[in-house]
């Protein structure tokens, strides 16, 4: 294939509902510009796109794919994306290289779930929108309510281009008031006639033209003028005026289409050619540094790596959009992120599994290159001298976490390899090995997402077997009361002596309190832990009681115990030590005496300090329809909520409120169950708090039953 100048290079990106038939209309647009000879369907598992096993055996797509096609001289790059919110990370990095997104709606059902919260991620972009309402073959297909829910979803910019006739099973024609006329399509579908608007619908087609080019005009002061002068736009003043207002995310007009009878998918592809906005018709990207990037062919080289896969027999493969300049293979550019000069061996476009090898691609193209060292998605390239770094992709925060192990023992450095990779093919991933919760931790976007990611690292690794199990809570530790204790360590049988005795005062610690009554304090030490909240250290011996330098090993014994919890082996944290008196032995007084006398100190005074454990309590935001706040709302309350509040955030219903992380481990999965995927949620970490009496029982006796088994 030849190689396309920038502004013949549209990118375009599938988007909409799982389900509504983004994949088909891939498929009917690769048949339509004939790059393939024979439509394959999702049922037949035979789709140019949906090429993973997993994918056929589901009959939905799960990973984002990059297809092209030509039409009439110029090169669409299609980026065809999965429906489902777990796969948001997909739909996220193909929004960030578009230009322009399609969001497919299904006449049968209109705005869906997947379309409303695809839908915010395009306002984020401010992506150019078209709407195509698909399936207007099915019987109980419904243009007019389609629309008009789409108006009420995304706003009166939703502007009709194109309306039906005869939809349902007969469904054959579409009337175009941009164009002002009529396409029938024969009954295999393909290229259409174009015949005159029938007499019937010339009231209803002008008056849409006429609220067409009132929008469009609204959204251009020229033409406004214009408007007023002729009361018409001509069709290229209508074209000029929607890709205006396109580009600013004014407008969205509305296509029709039938992907499975292949009607709709030329025309379509049609507008992308002459209206959508090509990469240099966009806005300059900014880079980090502040400056502006122009998309051309003749500027410096710069790519940025939107999406990695592991391709089996070669490795990873790095797909990339040009930015600027014009990319050659064997050119060699530096990755902003790390400083490693990388070779761009071969270059390719690529048609779902089919790569094919180009010599070049210009600014504003999509591709992609193999065997690069040490890049990764997000990573800007660049030519030698230039310091760009494009802005990267935000992916959403994980919404559920499970531990994971190898079914088998002796698997661990198999599953580790096999994390590594999915962490690195999908950036939504996150690994996370917990030495506190002594858990391997995949932090993940739902439930289906999970399932994927078993099914991935079960095929990277022949015979590698995971098990998932439930995240242990990182509880905390701390005291309501002071005690004073002491503890003497003798051991003075065989072999050298230890002896180390250490009085203590411990108690709760609150910021701004005063030195402890009846103490003089020589020495002060104040830890932030690592694990949140404080450790003071002091130091009131008086008289010489305990040499100085036995101080840092007491407070060693000390920490050691407040990493391992006496109630439930958590993190001990606000709790204040003054060390007030002890005894020394002149030969067998050392370190691990006192470290030890120390930390059983400790231990002691901490289990009649009227001990505390605290749970991990979350702020949780849950974005729904307005007639799921009951059932919502029930459900928190099963989960020891302290409920915050109802607002509103979109067209959403925003209900905030407190929540024990105990309560949550399922709640991504019964979230959606409850609502059947139509709300989303987010959890962010708020404070610590006392445990009811009845679990902290509970926690106690569970982890000192598992502390006898282990000792077992
Ligand atoms: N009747 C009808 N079915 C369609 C149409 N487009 C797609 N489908 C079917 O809808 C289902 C989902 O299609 P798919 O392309 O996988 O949707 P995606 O999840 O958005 O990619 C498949 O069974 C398709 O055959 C259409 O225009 N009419
Ligand atoms: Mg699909």
């Amino acid at each position: 294939m030849a190689n396309f100048d920038t502004s013949h290079v549209k990118n375009i990106v599938l988007l909409g509902h799982a389900g509504c038939g983004k994949t088909t209309l891939a498929e009917s647009m690769l048949f339509e510009a004939g790059l393939i000879n024979r439509r394959g369907s999702v049922e037949e598992r035979n789709t140019v796109a949906d090429f993973y096993e997993l994918e056929q055996q589901r009959g939905n797509s799960i990973f984002s794919k990059l297809l092209h096609t030509q039409w009439r001289g110029y090169k669409i790059n299609i980026l065809d994306t999965p429906g489902y919110d777990d796969f948001a990370g997909e739909v996220l990095s193909s929004l960030r290289v578009a230009d322009t997104g399609i969001m497919l709606l299904n006449a049968n059902f209109g705005v869906e779930v997947g379309s409303d919260i695809i839908w915010e991620y395009t306002e984020h972009f401010k992506t150019p929108m078209i709407f195509a309402v698909n399936k207007l073959d099915l019987d109980k297909a419904d243009f007019d309510k389609t629309v008009a829910q789409a108006k009420d979803h995304f706003g009166r910019n939703v502007i009709v281009v194109q309306y039906p006739l005869n939809q349902g099973q007969g469904f054959d024609s579409i009337v175009d008031v941009l164009r002002m006329t009529m396409y029938k399509f024969p009954a295999q579908g393909g290229k259409p006639g174009k015949l005159p608007i029938p007499d019937n619908e010339k009231e209803k087609a002008e008056l849409l033209h006429k609220e067409l080019i009132e929008a469009i005009a609204e959204n251009d002061e020229g033409l406004m003028e214009k408007y007023f002068e002729k009361g018409e736009l001509d069709e290229d003043e209508m074209k000029t005026g929607l890709k205006k207002a396109m580009i600013h995310h004014d407008l969205f007009p509305v296509f029709c289409l039938s992907a499975k009878k292949n009607m709709g998918s030329g025309r379509l592809m049609g507008f992308i050619d002459n209206v959508c906005p090509s990469a240099n018709e966009m806005p300059a990207q900014t880079t980090k540094s502040g400056s502006a990037l122009a998309c051309d062919a003749n500027g410096p080289a710069c790519v940025f790596i939107y999406k990695t896969i592991s391709e089996p027999h070669i490795g990873e493969m790095s797909f990339f959009k040009v930015y600027s300049g014009t990319i050659k293979s064997g050119m060699e550019l530096v990755n902003e992120s790390n400083g490693v000069t990388e070779k761009l061996n071969q270059l390719f476009i690529v048609e779902g599994a089919k790569r094919t090898a180009v010599n070049e691609l210009s600014a504003g193209d999509i591709g992609a290159t193999i065997k690069l060292k040490h890049t990764h998605v997000n990573n800007t390239l660049h030519a030698r001298g230039k310091n760009y770094e494009l802005p990267p992709i935000e992916f959403p925060s994980p919404l559920m976490s499970v531990a994971i192990e190898p079914a088998q023992k002796g698997d661990e450095e198999k599953l580790s390899i096999a994390l590594h990779q999915v962490q690195e093919e999908d950036p939504t991933v996150v690994v996370e090995v917990s030495a506190e919760l002594r858990q391997t931790i995949i932090h993940c976007q739902g439930e289906l997402h999970l399932s994927v990611i078993k099914f991935r690292l079960e095929h990277i690794s022949r015979n590698l077997g995971v098990k998932f199990s439930k995240t242990r809570i990182p509880y905390r530790e701390t005291i309501r009361k002071p005690v004073q204790s002491n503890y003497r360590h003798k051991k003075q049988s065989g072999g050298a002596g230890q002896f180390a005795e250490v009085y203590m005062q411990v108690e709760p610690w609150r910021e701004g309190m005063p030195d402890p009554k009846g103490f003089s304090v020589r020495g002060r030490d104040e830890y932030k832990l690592d694990w949140g909240g404080k450790l003071v250290f002091l130091n009131c011996i008086v008289g010489g009681a305990i040499d100085q330098r036995f101080l840092p090993s007491i407070l060693k014994g000390v920490m050691e115990k407040m990493q391992v919890g006496p109630l439930t082996g958590s993190y001990v944290r606000d709790v204040r030590v003054s060390v007030y008196d002890g005894k020394m032995h002149p030969v067998d007084s050392n370190d691990i005496s006192f470290k030890i006398a120390g930390l059983m100190a400790f231990k002691q005074a901490f289990q009649q300090a009227d001990p505390q454990v605290l749970e991990p309590i979350y702020t949780v935001t849950v974005l729904c329809p307005d007639d799921l706040t009951g059932n919502i709302i029930g459900d928190l309350q099963t989960r020891r909520v302290i409920m915050e509040g109802m607002d509103t955030e979109g067209h959403f219903t925003k209900i905030t409120a407190k929540v024990p992380l105990a309560e949550m481990s399922d709640y991504s999965s019964s979230l959606r169950s409850i609502t059947q995927g139509r709300a989303k949620f987010r959890m962010a970490f708020y404070e610590y708090a006392p445990v009811p009496f009845d679990a902290q029982r509970k926690l106690i006796d569970e982890y000192h039953k598992m502390a006898v088994k282990e000792e077992a």
